[in-house]
């Protein structure tokens, strides 16, 4: 079965970035989940973007910086900038006056563009920039934080936007609370990639490779 694993990077030890960044490359993650957040749209402050660009220096796998500041069209250069053509950036809509202006200005860039959706967010809010992001990213929890709850509501979305990507050629990513059963029950029907954090690859005491490794073996029937 055919799809992407990507790295929670806030989820980390920042005592040894270099070797997280090396074990994860090494383990085949498929690409880097960079969180940014500004502590006004989300209550939180996760990663840097010092952080960001030491990533990018430490891997040729792509990274996926996904914004979760207000007004993100004002700083957008900020990211661009420093990364690579092939990146992504996510953005969430709510958190912009005219999202497809910021959306824009990351395909100008050489970037993929994206945008978020929250657990409260319906799809027919987003609906006409799906035809206009390459990637969608369903959060499965509030925004904010790592090591959350399931938002069991997101199921029935995540069905509606599993419709609609085919005809509106985006891909779908899941962002948050990511366990082994829901990879086996979401993959098959068409999902793209999982985002992993503390629910399943980091502070299990196991080498990412052997988590990795074991995603990868799983079983469909
Ligand atoms: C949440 C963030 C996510 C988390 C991810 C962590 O604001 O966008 O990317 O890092 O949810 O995974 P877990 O398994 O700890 O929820
Ligand atoms: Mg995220």
């Amino acid at each position: 079965m055919d799809f992407e694993l990507n790295a929670s990077m806030m989820c980390v030890n920042f005592g040894n970035l270099e070797k997280e960044v090396r074990e994860l490359d090494e383990g085949g993650i498929d690409s880097f989940h960079i969180d940014i957040m500004d502590g006004r749209y989300v209550p939180n402050m996760a990663m840097s973007l010092n952080d960001m660009s030491y990533i990018a220096s430490a891997t040729d796998k792509p990274l996926d910086v996904h914004l979760m500041i207000e007004h993100p069209n004002n700083n957008i250069k900020l990211f661009t900038d420093r990364l690579r053509e092939g990146d992504t950036v996510y953005i969430h809509p709510e958190a912009e006056y005219h999202p497809s202006t910021t959306l824009q200005k990351i395909i100008d860039a050489g970037m993929i563009p994206g945008i978020a959706i929250n657990p409260g967010t319906s799809v027919e809010t987003v609906l006409e920039m799906l035809r206009i992001v390459d990637k969608v990213l369903v959060m499965a929890v509030n925004p904010g934080n790592a090591g959350q709850m399931y938002m069991p509501y997101v199921g029935e979305k995540i069905s509606k936007l599993l419709e609609l990507k085919s005809k509106m050629h985006f891909k779908l990513y899941w962002d948050g609370a990511c366990s082994k059963e829901k990879i086996m029950e979401f993959a098959p029907r068409g999902m793209d990639g999982f985002v992993l954090g503390t629910t399943l690859l980091f502070g299990k005491g196991r080498r990412y490779g052997d988590v990795l490794e074991d995603i990868k073996k799983l079983k469909f029937e």
